[in-house]
């Protein structure tokens, strides 16, 4: 048994590095009896191709942030660094399988004259249009649409001044998890 698990390591560290060439000559790891490690190879493999949530272009002029929700009304991140001057590319996919009427999310990027809980209780009043509070807009720097599960959805916008914002989801409740700083240097 104990071997079986050192052989699982040893398999998943070989499967790492090499992906799903792994797949095709699994005895060529640690243990010669991997087999069973190989089975799982595929995820992993996946797992690690993801690309980055926040990445940087070469010249430094566009952030691409890659921003999910889920079902269990998580945000991937909870804290976004840009520099003054960068165009953000932002999509926010929810990964989840729930109805935008049961977990919707979005992300709303919010002016520093206005608190999480001050816009959230606003919002939660704004159902006919998505959960963004006409009343609030001169609060909001930029906000993406309301996604349900499988969905998603992209905004392109230039980074604020320099300072600290919040970020959060507009659906009623959900401000208590998903919120985040959005800090432009
Ligand atoms: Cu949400």
């Amino acid at each position: 048994m104990k071997k079986n698990i050192i052989s699982l390591l040893g398999a998943s560290v070989f499967i790492l590095s090499f992906g799903f060439l792994a797949t095709s000559c699994g005895g060529g790891s640690a243990g010669s009896d991997s087999s069973s490690g190989d089975a799982k190879a595929p995820p992993k493999s996946m797992i690690a191709e993801e690309p980055e949530p926040i990445e940087v272009s070469a010249d430094g002029s566009t952030v691409t942030i890659r921003l999910t929700g889920d079902d269990l009304m998580k945000y991937n991140l909870n804290k976004i660094e840009v520099k003054e001057g960068q165009k953000i590319k932002l999509t926010l996919t929810h990964i989840g399988k729930m109805a935008k009427e049961a977990m919707g999310h979005n992300f709303v990027l919010l002016k520093p004259e206005i608190t999480v809980e001050a816009f959230a209780n606003e919002a939660a009043l704004a159902k006919d249009n998505d959960y963004i509070p006409e009343g609030q807009a001169d609060n909001i720097i930029v906000h993406t649409k309301m996604v349900g599960g499988g969905e998603s959805t992209s905004i392109e916008f230039d980074a604020p001044a320099k300072g600290s914002y919040k970020f959060m989801c507009s659906f009623p409740a959900h401000y208590v998890n998903m919120k985040g700083d959005f800090i432009v240097n």
